[in-house]
Protein backbone atom coordinates (compact mmCIF):
# COMPACT_ATOMS: atom_id res chain seq x y z
CA UNK A 1 0.00 0.00 0.00
CA UNK A 2 1.79 3.01 -0.95
CA UNK A 3 2.16 6.03 1.58
CA UNK A 4 -0.89 8.93 1.95
CA UNK A 5 -0.30 11.68 4.44
CA UNK A 6 -2.04 10.00 7.71
CA UNK A 7 -5.23 13.02 8.58
CA UNK A 8 -4.91 12.74 11.87
CA UNK A 9 -1.21 14.39 11.04
CA UNK A 10 -3.12 17.33 9.94
CA UNK A 11 -5.78 17.75 12.88
CA UNK A 12 -2.18 18.16 15.13
CA UNK A 13 -0.72 20.71 12.96
CA UNK A 14 -4.03 22.43 13.11
CA UNK A 15 -3.87 21.85 16.62
CA UNK A 16 -1.33 23.88 16.84
CA UNK A 17 -2.14 26.81 14.56
CA UNK A 18 -5.44 26.90 15.94
CA UNK A 19 -5.35 29.85 18.56
CA UNK A 20 -3.76 32.14 16.10
CA UNK A 21 -5.69 31.50 13.30
CA UNK A 22 -8.71 31.97 15.95
CA UNK A 23 -7.35 35.19 16.70
CA UNK A 24 -6.29 36.16 12.91
CA UNK A 25 -9.58 35.56 11.60
CA UNK A 26 -11.35 37.40 14.20
CA UNK A 27 -9.43 40.58 13.66
CA UNK A 28 -9.94 40.39 9.99
CA UNK A 29 -14.03 39.95 10.56
CA UNK A 30 -13.95 42.78 12.44
CA UNK A 31 -11.87 44.76 9.69
CA UNK A 32 -14.04 43.57 6.96
CA UNK A 33 -17.38 44.35 8.95
CA UNK A 34 -16.40 48.04 9.30
CA UNK A 35 -15.98 48.41 5.61
CA UNK A 36 -19.41 46.83 5.06
CA UNK A 37 -18.25 43.23 4.04
CA UNK A 38 -19.35 39.51 5.63
CA UNK A 39 -16.15 37.72 6.13
CA UNK A 40 -18.56 34.80 6.25
CA UNK A 41 -19.79 34.79 3.12
CA UNK A 42 -17.01 34.97 1.67
CA UNK A 43 -15.13 32.66 3.27
CA UNK A 44 -18.08 30.36 2.15
CA UNK A 45 -17.50 31.22 -1.75
CA UNK A 46 -13.53 30.29 -1.01
CA UNK A 47 -14.26 27.11 0.65
CA UNK A 48 -16.59 26.08 -2.44
CA UNK A 49 -13.64 27.60 -4.84
CA UNK A 50 -12.38 24.92 -6.89
CA UNK A 51 -8.93 25.04 -9.15
CA UNK A 52 -8.08 21.80 -11.30
CA UNK A 53 -4.09 20.55 -11.55
CA UNK A 54 -2.71 19.66 -14.61
CA UNK A 55 -1.62 16.21 -14.47
CA UNK A 56 1.74 17.21 -16.57
CA UNK A 57 3.02 19.31 -13.52
CA UNK A 58 3.06 17.26 -10.84
CA UNK A 59 6.44 15.91 -12.59
CA UNK A 60 9.28 18.14 -12.22
CA UNK A 61 9.50 20.17 -15.86
CA UNK A 62 12.13 21.41 -17.37
CA UNK A 63 13.30 24.02 -20.73
CA UNK A 64 14.48 23.00 -24.03
CA UNK A 65 17.90 23.38 -22.32
CA UNK A 66 17.41 20.97 -19.14
CA UNK A 67 15.15 19.29 -17.01
CA UNK A 68 16.82 18.26 -13.60
CA UNK A 69 14.47 15.60 -12.33
CA UNK A 70 13.76 15.73 -8.51
CA UNK A 71 12.96 12.89 -5.90
CA UNK A 72 10.47 10.55 -5.94
CA UNK A 73 9.06 11.76 -9.27
CA UNK A 74 5.62 10.33 -10.57
CA UNK A 75 6.60 7.70 -12.87
CA UNK A 76 3.07 7.61 -14.41
CA UNK A 77 -0.72 8.92 -14.83
CA UNK A 78 -1.08 6.73 -11.19
CA UNK A 79 1.62 8.34 -9.11
CA UNK A 80 0.50 11.71 -10.60
CA UNK A 81 -2.94 11.00 -9.42
CA UNK A 82 -1.69 10.37 -5.75
CA UNK A 83 0.41 13.77 -5.94
CA UNK A 84 -2.76 14.98 -6.81
CA UNK A 85 -4.85 13.54 -4.29
CA UNK A 86 -2.35 14.74 -1.77
CA UNK A 87 -2.49 18.59 -3.11
CA UNK A 88 -6.46 18.25 -2.39
CA UNK A 89 -6.06 16.53 0.77
CA UNK A 90 -4.10 19.42 2.11
CA UNK A 91 -5.30 22.36 0.31
CA UNK A 92 -8.87 21.41 -0.32
CA UNK A 93 -9.04 23.13 -3.37
CA UNK A 94 -7.75 20.77 -6.27
CA UNK A 95 -11.01 18.16 -6.29
CA UNK A 96 -9.80 17.71 -10.17
CA UNK A 97 -6.97 16.82 -12.08
CA UNK A 98 -7.05 17.96 -15.60
CA UNK A 99 -5.05 14.92 -17.90
CA UNK A 100 -3.02 14.89 -20.85
CA UNK A 101 -2.77 12.17 -23.98
CA UNK A 102 -1.04 10.43 -24.93
CA UNK A 103 1.33 11.28 -21.99
CA UNK A 104 -1.43 9.90 -19.32
CA UNK A 105 -2.56 7.15 -21.96
CA UNK A 106 -2.95 3.58 -19.94
CA UNK A 107 -4.65 0.33 -21.44
CA UNK A 108 -7.83 0.37 -18.85
CA UNK A 109 -9.65 3.73 -18.55
CA UNK A 110 -11.84 1.77 -16.07
CA UNK A 111 -9.14 1.07 -13.76
CA UNK A 112 -7.89 4.57 -14.05
CA UNK A 113 -11.20 5.73 -12.96
CA UNK A 114 -11.78 3.68 -9.99
CA UNK A 115 -8.42 4.83 -8.94
CA UNK A 116 -8.58 8.15 -9.41
CA UNK A 117 -12.31 8.22 -7.57
CA UNK A 118 -10.69 6.06 -4.43
CA UNK A 119 -8.26 8.76 -4.28
CA UNK A 120 -10.85 11.29 -4.46
CA UNK A 121 -9.88 13.34 -7.60
CA UNK A 122 -12.16 13.95 -10.29
CA UNK A 123 -11.01 14.94 -13.84
CA UNK A 124 -11.56 18.31 -15.64
CA UNK A 125 -10.88 18.84 -19.20
CA UNK A 126 -8.79 16.91 -21.65
CA UNK A 127 -6.12 17.87 -23.07
CA UNK A 128 -5.14 16.69 -26.59
CA UNK A 129 -1.25 16.76 -28.12
CA UNK A 130 -1.11 17.55 -31.29
CA UNK A 131 2.18 19.21 -30.71
CA UNK A 132 4.71 16.20 -30.73
CA UNK A 133 5.28 12.66 -32.72
CA UNK A 134 4.05 10.12 -30.50
CA UNK A 135 5.83 6.76 -30.62
CA UNK A 136 4.45 4.62 -33.52
CA UNK A 137 3.08 7.74 -35.06
CA UNK A 138 2.52 7.24 -38.91
CA UNK A 139 2.91 11.39 -39.96
CA UNK A 140 4.62 13.96 -38.37
CA UNK A 141 3.22 16.97 -36.80
CA UNK A 142 6.55 18.96 -37.85
CA UNK A 143 4.58 20.88 -40.02
CA UNK A 144 1.57 21.21 -38.34
CA UNK A 145 -1.69 19.67 -37.49
CA UNK A 146 -4.99 20.28 -37.71
CA UNK A 147 -3.70 22.96 -39.99
CA UNK A 148 -1.60 20.98 -41.76
CA UNK A 149 -1.62 21.45 -45.59
CA UNK A 150 -1.87 17.51 -46.25
CA UNK A 151 -5.08 16.31 -45.57
CA UNK A 152 -3.90 13.01 -44.08
CA UNK A 153 -1.97 15.04 -41.25
CA UNK A 154 -5.29 16.68 -40.18
CA UNK A 155 -7.36 13.29 -40.54
CA UNK A 156 -4.82 12.31 -38.20
CA UNK A 157 -5.10 14.94 -35.84
CA UNK A 158 -8.64 15.08 -35.72
CA UNK A 159 -8.97 11.11 -34.94
CA UNK A 160 -6.19 11.91 -32.13
CA UNK A 161 -8.86 14.82 -30.40
CA UNK A 162 -11.64 12.24 -30.84
CA UNK A 163 -9.92 9.75 -29.02
CA UNK A 164 -9.33 12.25 -26.34
CA UNK A 165 -13.19 12.70 -25.85
CA UNK A 166 -13.70 8.91 -26.02
CA UNK A 167 -11.00 9.03 -22.94
CA UNK A 168 -12.56 11.53 -20.84
CA UNK A 169 -16.02 10.24 -21.26
CA UNK A 170 -14.82 7.18 -19.53
CA UNK A 171 -12.95 9.02 -16.64
CA UNK A 172 -16.23 11.95 -16.58
CA UNK A 173 -14.80 14.60 -18.22
CA UNK A 174 -17.05 17.36 -19.86
CA UNK A 175 -14.48 19.00 -21.99
CA UNK A 176 -11.61 18.73 -24.33
CA UNK A 177 -9.02 21.52 -24.33
CA UNK A 178 -7.52 21.87 -27.67
CA UNK A 179 -3.95 23.76 -27.66
CA UNK A 180 -1.81 23.27 -31.26
CA UNK A 181 1.32 24.66 -32.20
CA UNK A 182 0.39 24.84 -35.83
CA UNK A 183 1.91 27.96 -37.27
CA UNK A 184 5.21 29.02 -38.80
CA UNK A 185 8.33 30.40 -38.40
CA UNK A 186 9.04 32.61 -41.99
CA UNK A 187 7.39 35.12 -43.38
CA UNK A 188 5.80 33.03 -46.78
CA UNK A 189 6.21 29.86 -45.41
CA UNK A 190 2.59 29.53 -44.67
CA UNK A 191 -0.69 30.95 -46.15
CA UNK A 192 -2.22 33.07 -43.25
CA UNK A 193 -5.58 33.33 -44.61
CA UNK A 194 -5.46 29.22 -45.77
CA UNK A 195 -4.41 27.96 -42.34
CA UNK A 196 -7.15 29.36 -40.43
CA UNK A 197 -9.54 27.79 -43.35
CA UNK A 198 -7.52 24.22 -42.74
CA UNK A 199 -7.99 24.67 -38.48
CA UNK A 200 -11.75 25.54 -38.43
CA UNK A 201 -12.56 22.66 -41.16
CA UNK A 202 -10.66 20.03 -39.01
CA UNK A 203 -12.12 21.54 -36.01
CA UNK A 204 -15.81 21.09 -37.71
CA UNK A 205 -15.17 17.74 -37.58
CA UNK A 206 -14.08 17.28 -33.99
CA UNK A 207 -17.15 19.60 -32.46
CA UNK A 208 -19.31 17.09 -34.27
CA UNK A 209 -18.48 14.32 -32.35
CA UNK A 210 -18.53 16.17 -29.03
CA UNK A 211 -21.23 14.91 -26.78
CA UNK A 212 -24.34 17.10 -26.08
CA UNK A 213 -23.29 17.91 -22.23
CA UNK A 214 -19.42 18.79 -23.36
CA UNK A 215 -17.53 21.86 -24.64
CA UNK A 216 -14.41 22.61 -26.29
CA UNK A 217 -11.71 24.30 -25.30
CA UNK A 218 -9.76 26.53 -27.74
CA UNK A 219 -6.25 27.65 -26.43
CA UNK A 220 -4.64 30.50 -28.26
CA UNK A 221 -1.05 31.29 -27.47
CA UNK A 222 1.01 34.07 -29.08
CA UNK A 223 4.07 32.33 -30.29
CA UNK A 224 6.22 28.82 -29.63
CA UNK A 225 7.56 26.97 -30.71
CA UNK A 226 6.14 28.58 -33.92
CA UNK A 227 8.09 32.27 -33.84
CA UNK A 228 6.88 34.13 -37.09
CA UNK A 229 3.15 33.38 -36.97
CA UNK A 230 0.66 31.03 -35.14
CA UNK A 231 -2.87 30.01 -36.46
CA UNK A 232 -4.50 30.62 -32.76
CA UNK A 233 -2.39 33.23 -31.51
CA UNK A 234 -4.69 35.69 -29.88
CA UNK A 235 -8.13 35.77 -27.99
CA UNK A 236 -9.66 37.60 -31.55
CA UNK A 237 -8.61 33.94 -33.64
CA UNK A 238 -10.15 32.11 -31.27
CA UNK A 239 -13.33 33.93 -30.25
CA UNK A 240 -13.97 33.74 -34.55
CA UNK A 241 -12.93 30.39 -34.50
CA UNK A 242 -15.74 29.52 -31.65
CA UNK A 243 -18.23 31.66 -33.10
CA UNK A 244 -17.72 29.89 -36.61
CA UNK A 245 -17.78 26.15 -34.45
CA UNK A 246 -21.05 27.14 -32.67
CA UNK A 247 -21.98 26.93 -29.20
CA UNK A 248 -20.52 24.57 -27.22
CA UNK A 249 -16.73 26.24 -28.27
CA UNK A 250 -15.21 28.77 -25.98
CA UNK A 251 -11.78 30.37 -25.23
CA UNK A 252 -9.67 29.15 -22.69
CA UNK A 253 -7.09 31.80 -21.33
CA UNK A 254 -3.59 31.08 -20.67
CA UNK A 255 -2.20 33.85 -18.66
CA UNK A 256 1.34 33.33 -20.23
CA UNK A 257 -0.21 33.27 -23.84
CA UNK A 258 0.22 36.95 -24.41
CA UNK A 259 2.73 39.23 -25.15
CA UNK A 260 4.02 41.22 -22.21
CA UNK A 261 1.96 44.14 -20.86
CA UNK A 262 -1.27 42.93 -22.34
CA UNK A 263 -3.80 43.86 -20.54
CA UNK A 264 -5.03 40.19 -20.27
CA UNK A 265 -8.29 40.97 -17.84
CA UNK A 266 -9.35 43.43 -20.44
CA UNK A 267 -9.88 40.07 -23.18
CA UNK A 268 -11.59 38.29 -19.72
CA UNK A 269 -13.61 40.91 -20.04
CA UNK A 270 -14.65 40.64 -23.72
CA UNK A 271 -14.62 36.89 -24.10
CA UNK A 272 -17.35 36.90 -20.78
CA UNK A 273 -19.49 39.38 -22.53
CA UNK A 274 -19.42 37.26 -25.65
CA UNK A 275 -20.54 34.34 -23.57
CA UNK A 276 -17.78 32.57 -24.91
CA UNK A 277 -15.07 32.18 -21.61
CA UNK A 278 -14.23 28.43 -21.35
CA UNK A 279 -11.57 29.75 -18.37
CA UNK A 280 -8.23 29.75 -17.33
CA UNK A 281 -4.51 28.19 -17.77
CA UNK A 282 -3.08 30.38 -14.27
CA UNK A 283 0.06 30.68 -14.31
CA UNK A 284 2.58 33.70 -14.41
CA UNK A 285 5.12 34.95 -16.27
CA UNK A 286 7.68 38.05 -16.50
CA UNK A 287 8.77 37.83 -20.22
CA UNK A 288 6.43 34.62 -22.58
CA UNK A 289 5.58 31.49 -21.73
CA UNK A 290 7.63 31.17 -18.36
CA UNK A 291 4.84 28.78 -16.91
CA UNK A 292 6.06 30.05 -13.66
CA UNK A 293 3.56 29.49 -10.59
CA UNK A 294 0.26 31.76 -10.10
CA UNK A 295 0.82 34.72 -8.49
CA UNK A 296 4.66 35.09 -8.11
CA UNK A 297 5.42 37.24 -10.29
CA UNK A 298 2.45 39.72 -10.70
CA UNK A 299 -0.10 38.90 -8.13
CA UNK A 300 -2.21 42.25 -8.96
CA UNK A 301 -3.06 41.07 -12.30
CA UNK A 302 -4.10 37.77 -11.60
CA UNK A 303 -6.31 39.88 -8.93
CA UNK A 304 -7.58 42.11 -11.61
CA UNK A 305 -8.64 39.03 -13.97
CA UNK A 306 -10.71 37.84 -10.79
CA UNK A 307 -12.38 41.14 -10.04
CA UNK A 308 -13.45 40.59 -13.80
CA UNK A 309 -14.83 37.25 -12.97
CA UNK A 310 -16.53 38.31 -9.61
CA UNK A 311 -18.27 41.49 -11.70
CA UNK A 312 -19.57 38.52 -14.34
CA UNK A 313 -20.75 36.53 -11.57
CA UNK A 314 -22.37 39.75 -9.24
CA UNK A 315 -24.48 41.07 -12.27
CA UNK A 316 -24.98 37.17 -13.43
CA UNK A 317 -23.29 37.61 -16.87
CA UNK A 318 -25.14 35.40 -19.95
CA UNK A 319 -23.44 31.94 -20.23
CA UNK A 320 -20.92 32.78 -17.64
CA UNK A 321 -19.37 28.87 -16.43
CA UNK A 322 -15.76 29.32 -16.64
CA UNK A 323 -13.00 26.40 -15.68
CA UNK A 324 -10.19 27.00 -13.21
CA UNK A 325 -7.06 25.21 -14.30
CA UNK A 326 -3.62 25.50 -13.50
CA UNK A 327 -0.69 25.02 -15.89
CA UNK A 328 2.58 25.09 -15.02
CA UNK A 329 6.25 23.71 -15.40
CA UNK A 330 7.95 23.26 -11.96
CA UNK A 331 12.06 23.35 -12.63
CA UNK A 332 13.41 24.44 -9.58
CA UNK A 333 10.70 23.55 -7.31
CA UNK A 334 8.68 20.73 -5.68
CA UNK A 335 6.16 20.58 -7.56
CA UNK A 336 3.60 19.33 -4.89
CA UNK A 337 4.49 22.52 -2.84
CA UNK A 338 4.32 24.94 -6.32
CA UNK A 339 0.85 23.16 -7.43
CA UNK A 340 -0.66 24.17 -3.75
CA UNK A 341 1.01 27.42 -3.18
CA UNK A 342 -0.73 28.26 -6.67
CA UNK A 343 -3.93 26.46 -5.86
CA UNK A 344 -4.18 28.86 -2.38
CA UNK A 345 -2.73 32.49 -4.54
CA UNK A 346 -6.15 31.68 -6.66
CA UNK A 347 -7.73 31.20 -3.87
CA UNK A 348 -6.60 34.44 -2.72
CA UNK A 349 -6.98 37.12 -5.78
CA UNK A 350 -10.83 35.01 -5.46
CA UNK A 351 -11.05 36.33 -1.68
CA UNK A 352 -9.56 39.87 -2.41
CA UNK A 353 -12.30 40.44 -5.75
CA UNK A 354 -14.88 39.94 -3.00
CA UNK A 355 -13.69 42.01 -0.93
CA UNK A 356 -14.46 44.83 -3.31
CA UNK A 357 -17.42 46.71 -2.82
CA UNK A 358 -18.92 47.21 -5.94
CA UNK A 359 -21.65 49.61 -5.54
CA UNK A 360 -19.44 51.88 -4.35
CA UNK A 361 -16.68 50.89 -7.24
CA UNK A 362 -19.59 52.15 -9.25
CA UNK A 363 -20.67 55.11 -8.56
CA UNK A 364 -17.11 56.22 -8.31
CA UNK A 365 -16.72 55.10 -12.38
CA UNK A 366 -20.06 57.01 -12.65
CA UNK A 367 -18.38 59.85 -11.29
CA UNK A 368 -15.33 59.91 -12.90
CA UNK A 369 -13.48 59.78 -8.83
CA UNK A 370 -10.90 58.44 -10.41
CA UNK A 371 -8.73 58.02 -7.22
CA UNK A 372 -11.55 57.10 -5.13
CA UNK A 373 -12.52 53.79 -7.90
CA UNK A 374 -8.76 52.72 -7.64
CA UNK A 375 -8.49 53.25 -4.22
CA UNK A 376 -11.72 51.48 -3.96
CA UNK A 377 -10.55 48.51 -6.14
CA UNK A 378 -7.06 48.36 -4.40
CA UNK A 379 -8.75 48.26 -1.04
CA UNK A 380 -9.55 44.36 -2.16
CA UNK A 381 -6.02 43.98 -3.15
CA UNK A 382 -3.92 45.21 -0.29
CA UNK A 383 -6.48 43.09 2.29
CA UNK A 384 -4.68 40.58 3.72
CA UNK A 385 -7.10 37.51 3.46
CA UNK A 386 -4.77 34.55 4.41
CA UNK A 387 -6.85 33.89 7.41
CA UNK A 388 -10.18 33.39 5.35
CA UNK A 389 -7.97 30.76 2.99
CA UNK A 390 -7.15 28.79 6.19
CA UNK A 391 -10.48 29.11 7.13
CA UNK A 392 -11.89 28.16 4.15
CA UNK A 393 -9.51 25.12 4.33
CA UNK A 394 -9.67 24.19 7.85
CA UNK A 395 -13.57 23.68 7.50
CA UNK A 396 -13.21 21.60 4.52
CA UNK A 397 -11.01 19.17 6.31
CA UNK A 398 -7.78 20.48 5.01
CA UNK A 399 -4.60 22.00 6.67
CA UNK A 400 -4.16 25.47 7.79
CA UNK A 401 -0.63 25.10 6.44
CA UNK A 402 -0.73 22.76 3.76
CA UNK A 403 3.33 23.43 2.97
CA UNK A 404 4.38 22.79 6.55
CA UNK A 405 2.22 19.58 6.93
CA UNK A 406 3.91 18.40 3.79
CA UNK A 407 7.39 18.58 4.67
CA UNK A 408 6.15 17.47 8.36
CA UNK A 409 5.25 14.80 6.36
CA UNK A 410 8.46 13.38 4.82
CA UNK A 411 6.01 12.81 1.69
CA UNK A 412 8.83 13.34 -0.87
CA UNK A 413 11.34 11.13 0.85
CA UNK A 414 8.81 8.54 1.33
CA UNK A 415 7.90 8.60 -2.33
CA UNK A 416 11.40 8.59 -3.23
CA UNK A 417 11.83 4.91 -1.74
CA UNK A 418 8.37 3.85 -2.93
CA UNK A 419 9.46 5.10 -6.76
CA UNK A 420 12.56 3.95 -7.97
CA UNK A 421 13.91 6.99 -10.05
CA UNK A 422 13.22 6.34 -13.76
CA UNK A 423 15.10 8.10 -16.35
CA UNK A 424 13.03 10.68 -17.42
CA UNK A 425 14.01 13.45 -20.67
CA UNK A 426 16.86 15.16 -19.88
CA UNK A 427 15.13 18.13 -21.63
CA UNK A 428 11.54 19.40 -22.22
CA UNK A 429 8.52 20.71 -19.82
CA UNK A 430 8.00 17.21 -18.79
C1 LIG B 1 0.94 25.29 -24.37
C2 LIG B 1 0.23 24.83 -23.12
C3 LIG B 1 -0.97 23.96 -23.36
C4 LIG B 1 -0.57 22.58 -22.91
C5 LIG B 1 0.88 22.65 -22.78
C6 LIG B 1 1.45 21.69 -21.78
O1 LIG B 1 1.97 26.17 -24.04
O2 LIG B 1 -0.07 25.92 -22.32
O3 LIG B 1 -2.03 24.30 -22.52
O4 LIG B 1 -1.05 21.57 -23.67
O5 LIG B 1 1.13 23.98 -22.40
MN1 LIG C 1 -1.93 26.08 -21.23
Amino acid sequence: MSYRIPDALIAKENARLTTAQDEDYAALGRRLERAGADIESITAKVAAFAVAVPTWGVGTGGTRFARFPGLGEPRGIFDKLEDCATIHQLTRATPACSPHFPWDKVDDYRELAERAAALGVGFDAVNSNTFQDAVGQKLSYKFGSLAHEQKAVRDQAVAHNLECIEIGRKLGSKALTVWIADGSNFPGQSNLNRVFDLYLESMAEIYAQLPNDWRVFIEHKLYEPAFYSTVISDWGSSLMAAQALGPKAHCLVDLGHHAPSVNVEQIVARLIRAGRLAGFHFNDSKYGDDDLDTGSIDPFRLFLVFNELVGASARGAPGFDPAYMLDQSHNVTDPIESLMASAMETQRAYAQALIVDRDALASAQAGNDVMLAHGILKAGFVADVTPILAEARRRNGGAIDPIAVYRVSNYRKIKATERPAVAGSSSGIV
